[in-house]
This record gives C-alpha cells, sequence and structure tokens, in this order.
C-alpha cells in the first residue's frame, strides 16, 4: 500500500485520473491511497494568495513559501512516512529505475509548482527528492506527478492482472515491445506473420525475441547501448552481422559500372 498525496492549487485535475482503469482498481482495493490537497487552503488572507513578485524584479509570478510549507505539513500528519517529491525541470530525470526506487516507499507527497516556480527555501527545507519528467516546458507540475504516481501505481504487487505482469514489459528486459496484432486475421489489406497463426510456440517465441531486438535497434539504440544482452540475443544480433557481411561482400564482388550501371 503506497499513499500517494498530490498538492497543488489545481486539485480538481486530478479528479478523473483517479477514477479510470488501473488506478481506480488500486484505490477501490486498497493496494494505493491517492487524495490531493489544495495548496490555496494554506493560504492567509481575503484572496487566499498563493503567489508573489519576484525579489529582484523580473517578469512571472513565484509561489509563496507559507502555503506550500503549510500543505506540505498537512500531508505529513496524514503520511508521517512519506517522501517529499518536488516535480522540477531541475531534478533527476525520471525513469524506470527511479520508479522501482519510489515504489518501495511507503508513501510519495508530490509537490506541483505552478508560476515560474517556488521559492527556493521551501526546495532546501522541504523536499526530499526533486524530479524531472524530460526536457520540455509545461504550465505546470501537475502532469509530471500523474506520471511519476501512474508508473509507481502499477509497480506495486497485486496492481496488474497476474497474467500482464511487470515483469513482461519492456523496460524490465530493457528492449521495445515486439509487434502486436489481434483479429482480424487481414485487416485492410494487411495480413498477421504467419507464425504467429502456426501455434508452434517454440517458433513464437523465438520470433519475438528477434521482433524485440530489431525494433530497439532501429528506434532506440540507445537502449540497446545500455543493456546486458543475453547469449541468446548475441547470437541473434551476430547472425544479423553475417547477413549484413554477405549483402555488402556481394557488392564488393561486383565490378562498378556494370549492368544497369546503378549505384
Ligand atoms: C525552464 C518540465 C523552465 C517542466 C526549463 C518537466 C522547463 C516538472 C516539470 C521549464 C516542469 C525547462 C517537469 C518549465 C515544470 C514551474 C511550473 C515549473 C511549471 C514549470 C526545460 C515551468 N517535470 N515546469 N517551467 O517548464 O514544472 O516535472
Amino acid at each position: 500500500m503506497i499513499n500517494f498525496i498530490a498538492l497543488t492549487i489545481f486539485p480538481e485535475m486530478f479528479n478523473s485520473f483517479w477514477s479510470y482503469g488501473i488506478i481506480r482498481k488500486g484505490i477501490e482495493q486498497k493496494k494505493i491511497s491517492a487524495s490531493t490537497i489544495n495548496i490555496r487552503d494554506f493560504a492567509e488572507g481575503k484572496h487566499r494568495v498563493t503567489d508573489d513578485r519576484p525579489y529582484g524584479g523580473g517578469c512571472g509570478m513565484v509561489m509563496k513559501p507559507e502555503p506550500l510549507a503549510g500543505a506540505i505539513r498537512a500531508a505529513r500528519k496524514k503520511a508521517p512516512s512519506a517522501k517529499t517529491i518536488l516535480l522540477t525541470p531541475q531534478g533527476r530525470v525520471f525513469n524506470q529505475n527511479v520508479a522501482c526506487e519510489f515504489a518501495s516507499f511507503e508513501g510519495l507527497i508530490l509537490v506541483c509548482g505552478r508560476y515560474e516556480g517556488i521559492d527556493e527555501r521551501i526546495c532546501h527545507n522541504f523536499i526530499d527528492y526533486e524530479i524531472s519528467i524530460g526536457d520540455y516546458v509545461l504550465t505546470g507540475g501537475e502532469p509530471a506527478a500523474m506520471i511519476i504516481i501512474d508508473a509507481v501505481a502499477r509497480l506495486i504487487p497485486g496492481m496488474l492482472g497476474g497474467k500482464n505482469s511487470a515483469e513482461n514489459d519492456s523496460f524490465s528486459h530493457g528492449l521495445l515491445e515486439y509487434a502486436q496484432y489481434t483479429r482480424p486475421r487481414t485487416f485492410e489489406g494487411s495480413e498477421v506473420p504467419e507464425v504467429l497463426l502456426s501455434g508452434n510456440h517454440m517458433e513464437i517465441e523465438k520470433w519475438r525475441l528477434e521482433a524485440s531486438l530489431i525494433r530497439t535497434f532501429l528506434k532506440r539504440k540507445d537502449l540497446l547501448e545500455k543493456k546486458l544482452i543475453s547469449k541468446n540475443e548475441v547470437k541473434i544480433l551476430e547472425k544479423w552481422r553475417r547477413d549484413i557481411e554477405k549483402i555488402i561482400h556481394a557488392q564488393s564482388l561486383r565490378s562498378p559500372d556494370t549492368l544497369s550501371g546503378s549505384k
């Protein structure tokens, strides 16, 4: 059971996020608990202002520290052993390894920034981890918090049906997924690969591994370079190398400007 608490000035953004699919099921089956805290509830004054002009001047607004501190303290009261995570473009870039690390925590308090960011004193005194979901400009940290929650929640035992377990997906074996097909056999003139209809499970597994490898090589070389490749996978790569060398060798045996004169 992980307790997710999102701190935001727009808590309604999370209403639909908690309400569908695996996240909803996880909440219903008490595998996770999920809630939001409105930072504005901890702002003072008639207008409950959460932002202010930056010291030193410049354009844009900064989130005031007091409402954030109040919201974080309230979240910690609900989840005393939770870690506090700030979503920020300055954070460590989120990936599956970070997701696994976070899945071992008892709770995650996710602080979502708005405007140009939050007062630096909050980062220093209230935050355990600074995390970024990648290099682009957002209008707020809320979508980033949802991405973290989504990736972490599905790693909790029992969240996914046993058949489609977390060990079975792309990043746990470091390759992209092979091409998938379902009915009908012919769709607008395109067929399903013959081997998948054969019922030969050995051949199907061989095809799938090779399809995963070639895909990862063509689309995401960076993943293959990082991966610890198995003996079986090395064999497949060597087979490709021999095939490519054959093609190149055949070319070098041809004298230039013969045949059709093609390049
Ligand atoms: C400078 C991106 C600013 C953005 C440089 C990934 C982006 C939270 C993330 C920004 C945010 C770059 C994230 C930028 C994010 C305050 C409110 C910060 C929104 C804010 C590359 C705006 N992962 N961005 N600034 O987007 O919160 O988590």
